[in-house]
């Protein structure tokens, strides 16, 4: 499988902008865009509709070789075999979501300040999210962090760290100008009028 190091776009698949859509349609065409790396997000969703989701996404992540990650629910990660779980503060350990859901699975988890992204580092999380960068309806309870905190997190910060929270095409260089190399993208994509070219935009920006 591929590594985390080679991710640089990195799409969730959030049902709460799904408009009705499909997750398969919607994720071969994330992929078709080229991003690196799928999650899906359903935090309304029982664990039953979730694994449907997730076992739908995941048919076409394996047959594109990409990378399938599931938010929050590690034992779900496990049932449906994706290739891991992304934990947020408020969650299970690092540790723990490791343990549940077996080696050789990443585990990603997310970050809103300096001392948390080391924190998570020390933890043994294969990489980590960091932000909101900006104010964001798809995380609306949370503080914006800033460019201020992307270039902490790149001075200081030994594994991959993928900026996250408001992220558009608008913005991306100005994220990668304060030394973000990867991006988790959500309402952008999803609200895109077409998202292949979308994340191909995207993606050409990361090439640089
Ligand atoms: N986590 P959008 S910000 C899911 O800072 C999530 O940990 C964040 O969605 C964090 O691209 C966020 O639509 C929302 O702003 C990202």
């Amino acid at each position: 499988s591929r590594l985390i190091e080679h991710c640089r776009l990195y799409a969730i698949l959030d049902t709460t902008w799904l408009a009705g859509r499909d997750v398969a349609v919607v994720a071969s065409q994330m992929i078709e865009g080229g991003v690196d790396l799928i999650q899906l997000r359903a935090k309304k969703e029982s664990d039953e509709e979730m694994t449907a989701l997730a076992r739908s996404i995941r048919k076409v992540t394996n047959t594109h070789e990409i990378p399938f990650m599931i938010n929050d629910r590690p034992h779900l990660a496990a049932a449906t075999g994706a290739d891991g779980a992304h934990v947020g503060q408020d969650d299970l350990s690092v540790a723990e979501a490791r343990r549940i859901i077996g080696s050789g699975k990443w585990v990603g988890k997310s970050t809103h300040s300096l001392r948390q992204a080391l924190d998570a580092e020390r933890e043994g999380a294969d990489y980590i999210g960091v932000g909101p960068v900006y104010a964001t309806p798809t995380k609306p309870d949370y503080s914006p962090v800033g460019l201020g905190l992307v270039r902490q997190v790149s001075s200081q910060v030994k594994i991959p760290f993928f900026c996250i929270g408001g992220i558009k095409l608008e913005n991306t260089a100005e994220v990668l100008a304060a030394g973000a190399r990867r991006l988790v993208v959500v309402s952008g994509i999803l609200q895109a009028t077409n998202m292949i070219n979308y994340c191909r935009a995207l993606k050409a920006l990361l090439r640089n």
